[in-house]
């Protein structure tokens, strides 16, 4: 009780909003765990009944990350700062993630769509996400915080001067911007940002610290140094991973569960296409994902190839790691060969041009195409997840040399319990000498 009725108040305090904006968010931040009356909550009154100094405040941690970054880095950092939230929360304060709003990705090209403001529910379960960490959409945050403001921008940035002696050590420090500020002040002397395409959004602080280390190396700045309830680290990705691939790195990735819709549509693709199901692949997949323990060799995978093939901005420089279409074709026809499977799925980001070239090629490869409907529906994140879940269902998988989204492919088909040769795989550059494939990154329960 005491801990609620402190929630309220400073809830109440720094709302500029009306009685049923303060009602309405006192019920969205409390609405999963108990019923909680209006009435009620403001009949007792703020005082807390309990000892106060038991209670836990309230906090709010945003982030956001550098804009050309895409959309499989991003969910890496999503398990940074859930990592962070988890260690802000066992030394102290009762700190909630707030999920930033998709929008504006370099790759998400398609006309006509408006992919600003997407809420991570469009792409993610989030009963899922909030079994590993308390979390919430921005909007949500909004209403919640009594408008959109937030407290404190801290914009992460590295050392000027690099590792001094050559020496890598952990460390925090406020410093001057290194690159130029990407926010203005405005008349009222809040600062104005990108703020995830939200115009009205205004942050009351800026400033810039120099962090090298890992996620957890923010805990005590946030919880010593900076009293406010609303703290937003920019550029995130300057955070490493407190653990990779240990217990804490997997619980969270276990629980980014694809939303059911996009996991509908690609069952059905499969089903209709592949003539794969769960049942037949052996890749029954629990809703709970604190459930899911699929043995490693278990899946057997749906008859087919499933092929990542990233072009773009990972041909446009010429390296010497990525194939020509020649080249991936040859190795998708030997692959089919040894593994005796007659359909490939190719997943790729490939211009019109190069998909013609590859049709030509390739002219039996499956792939999933989106209607214009689904296309709205889904945006261009949909269909990714949509690629990505189908390619995570194959009986044999081939990516792409250090692409994200090939890598998210590797720890899905983990999570499902495939035998680890059949994942981490991937296409070598035609004249690349050494061409050494992806590592095997085990599930920690
Ligand atoms: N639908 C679809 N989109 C892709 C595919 N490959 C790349 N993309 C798009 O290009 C983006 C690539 O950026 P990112 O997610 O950062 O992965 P990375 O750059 O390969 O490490 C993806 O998020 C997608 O929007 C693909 O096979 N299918
Ligand atoms: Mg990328």
């Amino acid at each position: 009780m005491a801990k609620r009725a402190v929630h309220v108040a400073v809830i109440f305090i720094s709302s500029t909003h009306s009685f049923t904006a303060i009602c309405l968010s006192v019920l969205v931040a409390f609405a999963a765990f108990e019923t909680v009356h209006c009435d009620s909550v403001f009949s007792a009154g703020h005082t807390a009944t309990g000892p106060i100094g038991a209670a836990k405040d309230l906090r709010y941690l945003l982030y956001d990350v550098n804009p050309p970054e895409g959309f499989n880095l991003r969910r890496d950092v999503y398990i940074r700062m859930a990592s962070l939230v988890k260690t802000l929360r066992k030394e102290g304060d009762d700190w909630v993630l707030v999920l930033p709003p998709w929008g504006r990705l370099y790759h998400w090209q398609s006309p006509n769509l408006h992919q600003i403001h997407i809420p991570w529910g469009e792409f993610f379960s989030l009963t899922s996400l909030q079994a590993n960490v308390p979390v919430i959409e921005y909007e949500e945050f909004i209403a919640e915080n009594g408008g959109p403001f937030i407290d404190q921008v801290l914009i992460l940035q590295n050392y000027a001067e690099g590792w001094t002696d050559g020496k890598w050590e952990e460390k925090v420090d406020e410093r001057p911007c290194i690159e130029k500020l990407m926010y203005n002040k405005d008349k009222q002397g809040y600062y104005r940002g990108w703020f995830w395409g939200y115009e009205e959004t205004r942050a009351r602080n800026v400033k810039c610290l120099s962090a090298q280390g890992h996620a957890s190396i923010m805990a005590p700045v946030l919880q010593k140094n900076i009293t406010v309830t609303s703290v937003m680290l920019d550029r995130a990705e300057t955070l490493l991973h407190d653990h990779y691939a240990g217990k804490d790195y997997w619980d969270t990735r276990r629980s980014m569960v694809f939303a059911k819709h996009l996991r509908l549509i690609g069952d059905d693709f499969r089903q209709k296409y592949l003539n794969s199901t769960d049942e037949k692949d052996h890749t029954i997949y629990s809703e709970d994902w604190t459930r899911m323990k699929a043995k490693l060799g278990s899946a057997k995978g749906g008859p087919y190839l499933g092929v990542h093939l990233r072009r773009k901005d990972f041909i446009w420089g010429h390296r010497e790691d990525v194939p020509s279409l020649k080249g991936a074709v040859k190795k998708i026809r030997s692959l089919m060969k040894k593994h005796k499977l007659d359909k490939v799925f190719l997943a790729t980001d490939a211009d019109e041009e190069e998909l013609r070239e590859l049709k030509t090629l390739l002219p039996d490869m499956v792939r999933f195409e989106a209607s214009a409907e689904d296309l709205e529906l889904f945006k261009d994140g949909g269909v990714a997840i949509i690629d990505q879940w189908i390619c995570a269902h194959a009986r044999f998988f081939i990516g792409t040399s250090v692409s994200t989204f090939s890598f998210r492919i590797h720890e899905e088909r983990e999570i499902l319990g495939f035998d680890p040769k059949t994942t981490y795989n991937r296409f070598c550059g035609d004249s690349e000498k050494e061409c050494e494939q992806p590592t095997h990154w085990k599930i920690v329960y």
